[in-house]
């Protein structure tokens, strides 16, 4: 090698090094004002050595946007909304949150999947250019979905019981299949990437998944989801509102606390990487029937009035999906551990919480 190539090589280098003082180290959350957004937000905030730069559509609510070094207001496609981050922060972590949810994404498929998948690709871009910079992958998370399967009867589903990662791969939803494509977008940018140059560039990303089961937090309501029965049931119980399930008394689908949720995420967000084998990751703590759910809310409830009403297409979605999820991977690879069971989530969890947020005695 010459004097002039090994200068050639050392630029680059330099250059990364040089921004890299100049930029402040940060974290980037898209779809910072949903539930996943805002435990997230709680659990860095107090992070002194990282700035948080929260991205929504909508306004962050003032006490999120207080956590913030930067909020961002926009569309997740609009590139030169991100443009300017460059040069102030050296990304070290993206939690790519915002999308559209099942149901909704299924009265606007194509927003869906402008949301859902070229959304991702912006990010995926963002990333890459990141890497460039500032010469470190960026370390990519994203909470894919139970939605990725698609069991093809209720039989199968019953016969099956926990699926694992590479099983029944065949989404009905365009929910299920935008995060089934965005999780091979994101294995390629992270092993795939340019691989016909010679050598191939570094990983600009490296890319960690979890799949999301039914998530239920005491704090806040989703909307626009095919699991969001079951928060709904609690949430409704404890205002004293009568609710009608949309899914049958039999409907079985995988759960887990929105607090165990952010603690797995940020649990694989920090994991070694000679840790990880796989890119994506089961989730999920308990698995009971819509009515076994029911239940409960009447046990800590007494006065919920709960019907059960199927709506036959949304019903037709939750059947597609698993009745259970094998964790194996998660919890050998990187010692997920959720705390809540059915009992202590509504015990030590879901009830207290809901109670003081309602003022129910
Ligand atoms: C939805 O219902 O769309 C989401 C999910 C299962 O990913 N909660």
């Amino acid at each position: 090698m010459t004097g002039a190539d090994r200068r050639r090589m050392q630029e680059p280098a330099d250059a990364a090094a040089a921004a890299t003082r100049a930029a402040q180290p940060a974290v980037l959350i898209t779809g910072a004002g949903g539930e996943v957004g805002h435990g997230l937000m709680d659990a860095l905030k107090d992070d002194a050595a990282t700035a948080l730069v929260g991205l929504d559509i909508r306004e962050l609510p003032e006490e999120y946007a207080a956590m913030c070094a930067e909020t961002l207001r926009g569309d997740i496609c609009d590139a030169t909304l991100l443009q300017p981050l460059h040069e102030r922060y050296r990304i070290t972590h993206i939690y790519h949150l915002a999308a559209l949810l099942s149901s909704r994404a299924e009265r606007d498929p194509e927003q869906a999947h402008r949301i859902n998948v070229d959304g991702s690709m912006t990010l995926f871009r963002f990333a890459v250019e990141q890497a460039r910079r500032y010469g470190e992958p960026v370390t990519f998370v994203y909470p894919s979905s139970i939605a990725v399967y698609g069991l093809p009867d209720l039989a199968t589903k019953e016969r099956a019981g926990a699926v694992g990662e590479p099983q029944f791969l065949d989404p009905v939803t365009m929910y299920g299949c935008n995060k089934l494509y965005v999780e091979h977008l994101g294995r390629y940018f992270s092993r795939h990437y340019r691989q016909i140059e010679m050598p191939p560039p570094p990983p600009p990303v490296d890319f960690r998944c979890v799949r999301y089961p039914g998530l239920i937090s005491a704090h806040t309501v989703p909307s626009g989801g095919t699991s969001d029965y079951a928060p709904e049931m609690l949430h409704a119980a404890a205002q004293g509102e009568p609710y009608a399930c949309f899914v049958r008394e039999d409907a079985r689908i995988p759960f887990m606390t929105m607090p165990d949720a952010i603690e797995a995420t940020l649990t694989l967000a920090h994991a070694p990487r000679e840790s990880l084998r796989h890119c994506v990751y089961n989730l999920g703590a308990f698995a009971p029937r819509a009515e076994g759910f029911a239940e409960l809310v009447r046990e800590f409830f007494p006065q919920a009035r709960i019907t059960f009403e199927p709506h036959p297409k949304r019903q037709a979605m939750v059947d597609s999906w698993p009745a259970d999820v094998d964790t194996t991977a998660a919890r050998t690879e990187w010692g997920f551990a959720p705390k809540h069971d059915l009992h202590t989530a509504f015990a030590e969890y879901l009830v207290p919480a809901v109670k003081r947020r309602y003022g129910v005695a």
